[in-house]
């Protein structure tokens, strides 16, 4: 899964991007990508259980960027798309702090007019080429016209397409373009002390328009918190609780991410890993054994499943064995988030 962060400039990106990935490096290194292990308690439950030789948390990869100026230029603004074109989602920083260069609302208003001017300029230049085509077109370029059509009129409104109206076969037939109207996108509000938690009109407006665009937004106090990782995590915690605190901005950003996104977390477990991996909801058992290997996938005959919370009531796999909770499922069998797999395969 990767996240990349956006924002006009000055509005605490790089802050965000430090707070998320640990890092104490203030310098801005644009374009600048790193992996943070998704701290899920139920793995490391899961490795004391089963004491493996490695025990593998999911990750999330962030990115961060330049500002987003609308007065600079084309150039400069591909480079920022450019860095963030193969992320899953977005991550749009509001700065919401005393000295930030501008309002959040404008803010918000300038990142979306970005992101719209930028697929439309995509979403014609394909539109065009297929139009202009001297052969006949195949089926499938029929219906990525077809697509583009629609989504040209709506970003021309300057509205929002709405990722969820398009199926999983409709998004693949336009995936190349990696349109970023089109991935999830999480509004930041980055706020300061004085600010947080505190509703003005305009963030009142910037929450409404949230939410008629479908996007979910979560505050965060970005310095204030990155300041307090200098402290001793007893230090810490009391200064948490005095601001209203109760979840580090990672913790936050993570729940948000896969809650928003949809994804869920599966298990394998054994002497010689125990590892978490992501998948999105409503995925079957087989295409989930294709994440852990695609000879799993290709050579899948059936799942043995259990649940983590099971488990952990139990106490074995075994106790799991004779009340009959680890199941035997077949390839359309739906992962559940805490389902603990073992894949039987051939190849
Ligand atoms: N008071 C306050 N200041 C903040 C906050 N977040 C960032 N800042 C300050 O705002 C300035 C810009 O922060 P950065 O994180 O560098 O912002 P950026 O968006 O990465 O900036 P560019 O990369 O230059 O576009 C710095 O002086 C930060 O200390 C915040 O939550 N509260
Ligand atoms: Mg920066």
């Amino acid at each position: 899964m990767k996240i990349g962060i956006i924002g006009t400039p000055f509005v605490g990106k790089t802050t965000l991007f430090n707070l998320l990935t640990g890092s104490t490096d203030t310098n801005s290194k644009p374009g600048e990508t790193k992996i943070v292990e998704v701290k899920d308690p139920r793995v490391k439950k899961l490795s004391e259980m089963y004491n493996p030789k490695k025990t593998t948390y999911a990750t999330l990869e962030f990115t961060d960027t330049n500002g987003l100026d609308i007065e600079a230029g084309a150039k400069e603004r591909n480079r920022v798309f450019g860095m963030i074109q193969k992320c899953d989602a977005l991550l749009w920083t509001i700065g919401n702090f005393s000295g930030v260069p501008k309002e959040p609302l404008e803010q918000f208003e300038e990142i979306k007019t970005e992101i719209i001017l930028r697929d439309l300029e995509l979403v014609e230049s394909r539109k065009n080429n297929l139009e202009n085509s001297k052969k006949k077109l195949e089926k499938d370029e029929e219906k990525e016209l077809e697509i583009l059509n629609r989504l040209y009129e709506i970003l021309e409104k300057e509205h929002w397409p709405q990722g969820s109206e398009y199926s999983p076969e409709e998004k693949k037939l336009i995936s190349s373009l990696s349109l970023f109207s089109l991935k999830p996108s999480i509004i930041v509000l980055n706020s300061d002390e004085d600010a947080y938690k505190k509703e003005t009109p305009e963030i009142t407006k910037t929450k409404q328009i949230c939410k008629e665009f479908d996007f979910v937004l979560t505050e965060i106090c970005g310095k204030f918190e990155q300041e307090l990782t200098e402290l001793e995590p007893d230090e810490r915690s009391v200064f948490m609780e005095e601001m209203g605190i109760t979840q580090s901005g990672l913790d936050v950003l993570t729940q948000v991410v896969y809650e928003y996104v949809g994804l869920i977390s599966f298990f394998t477990v054994g002497e010689d890993e125990v590892k978490a991996w992501t998948i999105k909801e409503g995925t079957n058992a087989k295409s989930a054994a294709g994440k852990i290997h695609s000879d799993l996938e290709r050579g899948f005959i059936r799942a043995e499943i259990m649940h983590y919370n099971d488990l952990m009531e139990k106490g074995s796999e075994k106790a799991l064995k004779e009340t009959g909770l680890l199941k035997v499922v077949g390839k359309e069998h739906i992962v559940e988030d805490g389902d603990i797999l073992n894949i039987r395969f051939n190849v």
